[in-house]
C-alpha cells in the first residue's frame, strides 16, 4: 500500500518546488479594496483579508473599505440583514435590482418588477412594515444618495487602484460605485474579482462595461500582485496591456479565458 502511494506523494509540490517570490515592484501602489452591500455584516470578508495580505507582502499599501457596514448603518441593521438574507433572493435578486437603478438607470421599472415578483411586497412589509412606495424610494433616492456620499467620504484621490470583490449579491452595488468613481476619478484604476467574475462572466463584464479596467477570473492571490507589478511599471496603468493569466481587460477579454493560477504556497496567504 505504501509503495502504491509513493508516486502520488512525490507529485505533491514541496516547499522547495515553490516559485521564487516576485521581485519588488518598481514603485509602491496605493490600493483600496472594497466590500460592498449585500455582503454579510457579521463577519469580515475573507476575500479582502487574504488579498490585503498578499498585496502588502508584494510591497504596496492596501486599505479595506467595508462599505457594506456603512450602508447597514444607513438603512438600519435589521433592514440590511433582512434584505441580504431574504427568502428566494436567487429568484427576484432584490439586492441586485435595488442597486441596478444607480448602476444602469431604468432597465426594469418598479411596476414591471413588482408584477413579476409579487412576493416582494409581502416580504418587504414583513421586514419593515413599509409599503412598496418606500421600497421604490430606497432604490431611486436612498441608494443613489448613499453612493454619492461614498464617492465624497472616501479620499479616492489617495489611491492608484481600487479593487471590488463580488460574490452573491454584490455586483450591481460594486458596478454602480465603480461607474460613479470613473466619472469623478478617471485615473483611478478599477479591478474587479470574485465569484461573480469567474470564467465567461468575467470576460463578458470586461468586454461590455468600459469602467472595468481589469477583471480577475479565478483566485487573486497570485494574479493580483502580478497585475499590480505590471501597473506599477506602466506609464498609463488604466490602458496598459497586462499579460497576466486570469486577468482580462476590454482589449483582450475575448482572447483570454484562462482562470488565474492558484497559489501553491499557503504560507504566503494569511
Ligand atoms: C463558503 C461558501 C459558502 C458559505 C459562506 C458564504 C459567505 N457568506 O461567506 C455558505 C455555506 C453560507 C454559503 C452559502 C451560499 N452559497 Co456559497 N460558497 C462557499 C464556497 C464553498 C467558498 C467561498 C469562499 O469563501 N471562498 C474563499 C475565498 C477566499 O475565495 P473567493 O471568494 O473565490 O475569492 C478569491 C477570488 O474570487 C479572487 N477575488 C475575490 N475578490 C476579489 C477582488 C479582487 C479585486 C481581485 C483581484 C480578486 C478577487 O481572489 C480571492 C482569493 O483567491 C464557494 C465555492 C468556492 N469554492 O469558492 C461557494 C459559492 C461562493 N456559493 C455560492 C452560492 C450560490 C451560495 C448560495 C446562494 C447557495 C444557496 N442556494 O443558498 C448561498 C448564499 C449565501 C449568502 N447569500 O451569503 C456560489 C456563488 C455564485 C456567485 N456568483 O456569487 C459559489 C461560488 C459556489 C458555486 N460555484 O456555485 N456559501
Amino acid at each position: 500500500m505504501a509503495i502504491e502511494l509513493l508516486p502520488l506523494v512525490a507529485a505533491v509540490p514541496r516547499a522547495t518546488d515553490q516559485p521564487e517570490p516576485e521581485p519588488p515592484p518598481t514603485r509602491s501602489l496605493r490600493v483600496a479594496l472594497v466590500n460592498m452591500p449585500w455582503a454579510r455584516v457579521d463577519a469580515p470578508s475573507i476575500q479582502c483579508g487574504l488579498l490585503q495580505s498578499v498585496v502588502r507582502a508584494a510591497g504596496h499599501r492596501c486599505d479595506v473599505h467595508y462599505l457594506n457596514l456603512d450602508f447597514a448603518a444607513e438603512i438600519g441593521a435589521q433592514t440590511y440583514d433582512g434584505l441580504s438574507g431574504i427568502p428566494s433572493e436567487r429568484l427576484h435578486l432584490i439586492g441586485e435590482w435595488l442597486f441596478s437603478y444607480a448602476a444602469f438607470g431604468e432597465v426594469l421599472t418598479e411596476s414591471a418588477y413588482y408584477q413579476d415578483f409579487p412576493e416582494v411586497e409581502k416580504q418587504w412589509a414583513k421586514l419593515t412594515g413599509g409599503s412598496l412606495d418606500e421600497l421604490t424610494g430606497l432604490r431611486r433616492d436612498t441608494i443613489p444618495d448613499w453612493l454619492r456620499g461614498c464617492v465624497r467620504r472616501v479620499d479616492w484621490a489617495d489611491y492608484d487602484v481600487v479593487g471590488f470583490t463580488s460574490t452573491f449579491l454584490q455586483n450591481t452595488a460594486s458596478l454602480a460605485l465603480g461607474r460613479m468613481l470613473r466619472a469623478e476619478h478617471p485615473d483611478l484604476v478599477q479591478v474587479y474579482g470574485g465569484a461573480n467574475f469567474d470564467g465567461a462572466m468575467g470576460a463578458e463584464y470586461a468586454g461590455t462595461l468600459p469602467w472595468l479596467d481589469y477583471v480577475v477570473t479565478g483566485e487573486g492571490d497570485v494574479a493580483f500582485p502580478r497585475l499590480l507589478a505590471q501597473l506599477a511599471a506602466a506609464e498609463h496603468p488604466a490602458v496598459a496591456h497586462c499579460r497576466v493569466p486570469g486577468v482580462l481587460s476590454a482589449r483582450d477579454a475575448a482572447t483570454q479565458t484562462r482562470d488565474a493560477p492558484r497559489t501553491q504556497d499557503l504560507g504566503r496567504v494569511s
